[in-house]
């Protein structure tokens, strides 16, 4: 398990409880512990009636559904299969002739400071099109095509025109690297890339579209037969006559009208890639009916998403979270987003107190990991503190993406809501399409560290390896033990690999396997999570497979004999990298081991990305295995920690190793 044992500490004796308001439970749309029991119960009662009742009321459909869940090829779960309707509807078309088409729907900051805002109606009308454009080039309902962009208003509108088409997208995090591209680009079989020249973070500008050229030159990417570039900056790039487009040139001429396109239910909205334990990244495949509901429903249940609000969620697009809760959740709300193509710490480190207070954001959504950083930036320099904006206008605060610890849920509570806005911890993954387990702002009182109860409806639970539930307080493996709408629906082309990694035969095969380990509370049965229980590391709420760093380091074939990575607790970024590397030639030390670490951390960050680079590297002339030739990962996250070796080591057969891998580079 990833959490440290002292963060584990704290939240044991953790005690401090947080009601909500009474002025809050007064006017949430869901009131107090009453109004959360009362959905849940309503879920007990009639599942499949209750699932139909809010599927009916929150979405627009086509052709209603009359059939709300098929578990014939279960763990293959089918909602509302029989529906269609259009996701891009569901957020723009649903609002014309209300007061909403000229609401202000994005407010986007640029790196650089300027801001621009779209409303309902003008964002419609630049889906559409670029629908059109798409349509013009040839892409259709069912094709794929891949997403490298920056965050800007461009990323959103790419994303739904694609799903205004029926076109499935994936997106590719803009920190990855050619190879991942290519990667995705092959399994998923795109027909098209639509991208950036460059995109601009922090003040500089980094090239996408000179990856995409390497991606698609590599080979394997024949599918591919358009390229959208839009231009974000000046700067010239390459064009391969044919094939490339820029999105002035894609637009001229194209009509801002474009009827979106009915798709079933359980049409592919999207494939998003994400780590698993063993292998390549796996395509996450989600529908457009079920997924969409929960978009919309966690925008009122967990956000409790009002018509004056201002809502600012951190994260990209190229993670989950920026498809459920920018892309399409907001939308589909009709809230007022806004949209920052930056990072937290440029110009400095006070940014996103400074917009929150520039735009009144009202409702906050990000990640653990930018709070301990701003914490630390703060702690050294006052004029970056959050007590320097006026940050009045929050009422809601978010988190998401690792287990926030108690201390820095104390110091955002206190800091950034004044103590005033409840910090709603939402747990969730890729494979879920939006919050599982997670406080309810105007209901659940809060526990620093937990992310206290499942949404109503979701059977979240804590059970051990054969799937048996275990008592509260005895920490186990989470669990969810019925479907649910926005759930994957299967591994992009490997329907074998979806079973056995979500729904394991030891359990029955048709409980979902989330992957984290847990605790329930004794006495409140609050969960709270204590990290991933596989091979799956968390660094700043990315999420990678120690599997894949392992191929990439040994990829460098020339150098790499062999070599091993595990997470170590890190105070900033939640877990770090730690490699464990024997080369091919003698163990190096000193300045030829830092030279060599170098090289390894550019091989990687050039083979997976930069947020993919071991923060340690730790040479050995082997690493410490059994006698069978296992590796001894345990002893290997004991030396990743800088402890010593307490362990019983008498199955090992190379002990003075341990030594050698105890230094780092
Ligand atoms: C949405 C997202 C999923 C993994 C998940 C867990 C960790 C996410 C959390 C949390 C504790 C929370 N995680 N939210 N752990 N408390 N509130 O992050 O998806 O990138 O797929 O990561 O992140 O370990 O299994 P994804």
């Amino acid at each position: 398990m990833s959490a440290s044992p002292s963060a584990i500490q704290s939240v044991l004796v953790e005690n401090r409880i947080f009601p909500p308001a009474e002025s809050l439970v007064k006017a949430a749309r869901i009131s107090g512990m009453a109004g959360y029991e009362a959905l849940c119960a309503e879920a007990d009662k009639d599942f499949e009636g209750f699932w139909a009742r809010l599927a009916r009321e929150n979405l627009t459909w086509t052709r209603p559904f009359t059939q709300t869940l098929d578990e014939s090829e279960a763990p293959f779960y089918k909602w509302f299969a029989d529906g269609e309707l259009n996701a891009s509807a569901n957020c723009l078309d649903k609002h014309m002739g209300t007061p909403v088409e000229n609401k202000t729907a994005i407010i986007f900051e640029a790196d650089g400071g300027e801001v621009t805002k779209v409303t309902y109606k003008e964002l419609l009308a630049r889906v559409s099109q670029f629908a059109n454009a798409l349509k013009t080039r040839g892409v259709k309902k069912g094709d794929r095509v891949l997403i490298y962009m920056p965050m800007t208003i461009e990323g959103i509108v790419a994303m739904q025109a694609c799903a205004r088409i029926g076109a499935t997208h994936s997106v590719v995090f803009g920190g990855f690297s050619a190879k991942a591209v290519q990667e995705r680009i092959q399994d998923a079989g795109a027909v098209a890339v639509i991208t950036a020249n460059y995109q601009l973070r922090g003040g500089k500008e980094l090239p996408l579209k000179s990856i995409v050229d390497e991606a698609i030159a590599s080979g394997g990417c024949e599918c591919v037969k358009t390229v959208f570039v839009y231009e974000r900056t000046a700067t010239a790039w390459n064009r391969v006559d044919g094939r490339d487009v820029s999105f002035t040139e894609a637009l001229q001429g194209q009509s801002t009208e474009c009827a979106p396109v009915p798709v079933n239910a359980e049409h592919p909205l999207f494939v998003l890639y994400t780590s698993g334990s063993t292998g390549k990244p796996k395509g996450v495949q989600h529908s457009t009916g079920g997924y969409m509901l929960w978009a919309k429903l966690t925008m009122d249940w967990t956000f409790d998403i009002q018509p004056s609000d201002v809502f600012w969620c951190t994260a990209d697009i190229g993670w989950v979270t920026g498809h459920t809760y920018i892309t399409y959740g907001p939308l589909a709300a009709g809230a007022t987003e806004v949209v920052f193509e930056g990072v937290p710490t440029y110009p400095n480190a006070g940014r996103f107190w400074q917009m929150i207070e520039r735009h009144k954001v009202s409702v906050f959504y990000t990640a653990p990991t930018a709070i301990r950083s701003l914490i630390k930036a703060a702690d050294s320099d006052e004029a970056v503190h959050p007590k320097k904006s006026d940050l009045s206008s929050l009422r809601i605060l978010g988190s998401v993406g690792e287990p926030i610890n108690p201390e820095a849920w104390m110091w955002y509570y206190k800091n950034v809501g004044g103590e005033r806005c409840p910090i709603v911890d939402t747990w969730w993954q890729t494979e879920n399409g939006g919050h599982l387990i997670t406080p309810l702002p105007g209901a659940t009182p809060l526990v620093p560290g937990s992310c206290t109860l499942p949404l109503p409806g979701i059977a979240a639970a804590i059970v051990d390896e054969t799937g048996h539930d275990l008592p509260n307080g005895s920490g186990g493996l989470l669990v969810i033990k019925r479907p649910w709408p926005s759930m994957i629906r299967t591994i992009w082309g490997d329907p074998e690999r979806f079973k056995k990694a979500y729904f394991p035969e030891e359990m029955g095969g048709k409980i979902y396997l989330a992957g984290d380990g847990a605790v329930r509370d004794a006495k409140t049965g609050y969960f709270r999570v204590t990290g991933r229980i596989d091979d799956v590391l968390n660094v700043s709420g990315h999420r990678m497979g120690t599997m894949e760093i392992e191929s990439a380091l040994v990829s460098k074939s020339d150098l790499v004999a062999e070599a091993a990575v595990v997470g170590r607790p890190d105070d900033l970024t939640g877990e770090a990298i730690c490699a464990f590397v024997v080369l091919k030639r003698p163990r190096p030390t000193g300045e030829e081991a830092a030279q060599i670490a170098k090289e390894l951390r550019d091989w990687v960050a050039k083979e997976i990305g930069p947020i993919a680079k071991p923060k340690d590297i730790r040479f050995g002339e082997n690493l410490p295995k059994t006698r069978s030739g296992k590796i001894m990962r345990r002893l290997l996250r004991s030396l990743a920690k800088g402890e010593s070796i307490t362990q019983d080591t008498s199955t090992l057969e190379n002990p003075a190793i341990l030594d050698q891998l105890a230094q780092n580079n």
